[in-house]
């Protein structure tokens, strides 16, 4: 009979145990993220409790960063890591309330589909393989960790254009939204996919610059918000530095070295069950050739992709107002350009529900495959 116990000590593990001595009243809290006060990313195991009903109470759930997110969640859970499915969840707007009778004496719980430092690993592995990709790493993380840049082009296709557009993705400067990064693994397979025809016009049209994770050290240690320093990435964007966010410092000299004509921001939301998009509007800079750039990529997403839709999202930021501090701002303001913060979400899309697993990280994925077109469609009239 194997104890009952609750581990959390691997990649992106993240707990506070309170009680585990009964498998109905499991008691826990969500812990900080090392260095800063955001609370909400949690990740562990729990043995020996195969085929007896568990109750997981997460007493703190009222304390965390985006108490909404809670309402209507549910969370992940997995036996094997590679299949996750949501269990039965409340929340009375204090406590979080999980329920479950595991199969095995082994079952893995998540705030997200986690996804790994390893897997970060063999993404850029499979990636170089390709002929069409440059590694380059930029620098080294407080952690050490190499910040990764793909440079992604086809310089044999015959120049479908004057110039390459530039087209950068930036993903999960937030460590706990891995939706970010499995919709870089999906865009990235449909990119490097030699037979699909959207790809072989882009990589003539376009060079593509693709940082897969932002935040390595924040994800290994199961942050939500903050890289080690305990700085949060997306407001770093306007004076960044080598000793507090050297994540953003060596990608915004790389932009600055290469240029940008087109820069998504990959993330993901607590609260809203949708996927969107939030833009520059409140940019100092913003101009109606930014806002028509903006109009024909959102038409083209909303035309071929049904888990977009532009009903729900952020508030607009009023003329003027926008923080200069976040990257898609930062971006569009200093180059000019059309920058996007895309936004999935922890819950499900409320418009196309899924019983079982509701928001995963293969939906992530093949929403990252389908932005391909509404680049596409705006890759001639970037400039
Ligand atoms: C968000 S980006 C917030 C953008 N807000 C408006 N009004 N444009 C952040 O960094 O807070 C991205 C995220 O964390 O998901
Ligand atoms: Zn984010």
């Amino acid at each position: 009979m194997t104890q009952l116990h609750i581990s959390s000590s691997f990649d992106s593990g993240a707990i506070e145990v309170l009680s585990v001595t009964d498998p109905g009243d499991i008691r826990l809290n969500i812990r900080a993220d090392n260095a800063s006060e955001f609370a909400q990313w949690f990740h562990f195991c729990l043995h020996g409790a195969a085929r007896l009903p568990v109750t997981m109470r997460f007493l703190n759930a009222g304390q965390c960063a985006y108490p909404k997110g809670w309402v209507d969640y549910r969370v992940v859970a997995s036996y094997d890591r590679q299949h996750w499915f949501r269990i039965s969840t409340d929340f009375d707007g204090q406590i979080m309330v999980a329920t479950l009778t595991p199969e095995t004496d082994c079952v893995y719980f998540a705030y997200f589909e986690p996804y790994s430092h390893e897997r970060h690993l063999d993404l850029i592995g499979s990636a170089a393989a390709s002929e069409h990709v440059q590694v380059r790493r930029l620098g080294a993380t407080l952690d050490g960790r190499d910040m990764t840049l793909l440079r992604i082009t086809d310089e044999q296709a015959v120049a479908l254009v004057p110039q390459r557009r530039k087209v950068w993705l930036i993903a999960r400067q937030h460590p706990g939204e891995t939706m970010a990064q499995w919709f870089i693994e999906g865009l990235l397979e449909r990119l490097l996919d030699v037979d699909d025809p959207v790809a072989k016009v882009l990589l003539a049209k376009c060079v593509f610059y693709v940082v897969p994770n932002m935040n390595p050290d924040g994800a290994v240690r199961g942050n939500l918000r903050t890289n080690v320093a305990g700085a949060n990435l997306n407001r770093e964007w306007q004076a960044p530095s080598m000793d507090r966010s050297p994540e953003v410092f060596l990608v915004r000299q790389a932009m600055q070295e290469v240029g940008v004509d087109l820069n998504l921001d990959v993330h993901g939301d607590e609260g809203l069950p949708y996927n969107f998009v939030a833009g520059t509007e409140g940019n100092p800079g913003y101009s109606a050739r930014i806002e028509a750039l903006e109009n024909a990529f959102k038409a083209s997403w909303l035309a071929t992709c049904p888990d977009f839709q532009v009903q729900h999202g952020y508030q607009r930021d009023a003329p003027g107002s926008a923080n200069p501090t976040l990257a898609t701002h930062w971006v569009g303001q200093n180059f000019d350009c059309l920058a996007y913060t895309i936004e999935m979400p922890f819950k499900d899309n409320a418009d196309l529900p899924d019983a079982l697993c509701g928001w995963s990280g293969e939906r992530s994925r093949k929403l990252g495959a389908s932005v391909l077109l509404p680049i596409l469609a705006v890759a001639d009239v970037l400039r």
